[in-house]
């Protein structure tokens, strides 16, 4: 057997760590041959540390062979002491009447602190990936703390952009999801992201062809792949957690297995596809080795595309300068 992965979880009383924490444990994430510690966190309040003890109760009684131990915890050097990877999920909700810039600031706070405690305390080999929102501009944050970690171990959560974009890409295909290829979501998570259909593929045919309706594309699969998390809220009451496991799983899946397939990950720009240098925009990734990834600078966007890639741009710039004070 393998020495065991320590896996720290913030937000774990939550409900997309309900979804998502058995499925780590039963090996969905890391593998069928790995051995898990779950390291979790929540506030140090007494409603949402008894809310952990029921889920880590849960957890004992799944019974799972992998799980080698569960910590519970308030304190963030506690969770992420030693921690390979560090998954954020837990965030400051937005509030009645609150300003979008105060949200970006109470968060920005939470990953100034969590930034610096990983970059203290957790393992030389951790990888990082905020979930919790505004996810690009927490994990810009969280990664400007790091002095020992390099920021390319910090990466923001946009799967479940790209997977929503898949799912209705092969439904209105009438294929499976598994025909669809290179379905990148470019920029923000929010809804001025842009989910390129031009450079996708289906059964390794160009999507435009397949489909053959250029406005369906633009004017009714973009907007509905931005909304779709607002659809979910609307229907269900609370926002996506399933779903929202599914594509932490994928995504962390996805950066530890080196292969060919493009996925879409929110990482630090290099100023490829015309996104500020140092924003966190989500864009093409290949996994070169476990935990390594390139960005694939190959897509071309015609001037629609670049329109909607500006768009995205212009908003990831907008959110780091209302935080530019925290990014030292
Ligand atoms: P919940 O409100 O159910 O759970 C969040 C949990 O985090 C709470 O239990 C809270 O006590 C805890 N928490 C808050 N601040 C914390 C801190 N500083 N340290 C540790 N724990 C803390 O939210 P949930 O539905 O689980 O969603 C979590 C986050 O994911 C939200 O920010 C949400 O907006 C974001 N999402 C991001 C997605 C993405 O694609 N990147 C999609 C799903 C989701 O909307």
């Amino acid at each position: 057997m393998n020495k065991p992965l320590r896996i720290a979880v913030t937000g774990a009383a939550g409900q997309i760590c309900y979804a998502l924490l058995p499925r780590i444990a039963a090996g969905e994430m890391f593998g069928p041959d790995q051995p898990i510690i779950l390291q979790l966190l929540e506030l140090p309040l007494e409603k949402p540390q008894q809310a952990l003890a029921g889920v880590a109760m849960e957890l004992e009684d799944g019974a799972y062979p992998l799980l080698s131990g569960i910590v519970c915890t308030g304190d963030p050097a506690s969770a992420f002491r030693d921690a390979d990877w560090c998954l954020l999920i837990g965030s400051k909700p937005r509030g009645p009447g609150m300003e979008r810039a105060d949200l970006l600031k109470d968060n920005g706070r939470i990953f100034v602190e969590q930034g610096r405690i990983i970059d203290a305390v957790a393992s030389d080999a951790c990888r990082v990936v905020v979930v919790g929102n505004p996810c690009n501009t927490n994990c810009m944050i969280a990664a400007h703390q790091a002095r020992r970690l390099p920021r390319s171990r910090f990466t923001a959560m946009t799967r479940l952009d790209q997977n929503r974009a898949v799912a209705q890409i092969a439904k209105r295909a009438q294929v499976s999801v598994s025909a669809v290829h290179d379905l990148v979501v470019y920029g923000n998570h929010s809804p001025t992201m842009y989910p390129d259909f031009v450079n996708a593929r289906i059964n390794g045919v160009p999507v435009p062809e397949v489909i053959g309706d250029l406005g369906w594309l633009r004017e009714s699969f973009v907007p509905a792949v931005a909304q779709r998390g607002a659809e979910i809220i609307k229907a269900r009451g609370v926002s996506s957690a399933a779903s929202a496991a599914q594509a932490l799983i994928d995504h962390v899946r996805a950066l530890r297995t080196p292969g060919a397939a493009l996925h879409s990950v929110a990482v630090e720009s290099d100023g490829s596809y015309g996104f500020a240098p140092g924003v966190w925009a989500s864009v093409p990734v290949r996994t070169v080795a476990p935990g390594e990834y390139r960005i694939d600078t190959r897509c071309a966007h015609d001037d629609w595309a670049r329109a909607k890639l500006a768009a995205t741009n212009a908003e990831l710039v907008a959110e780091r300068d209302t935080v530019r004070e925290m990014l030292t």
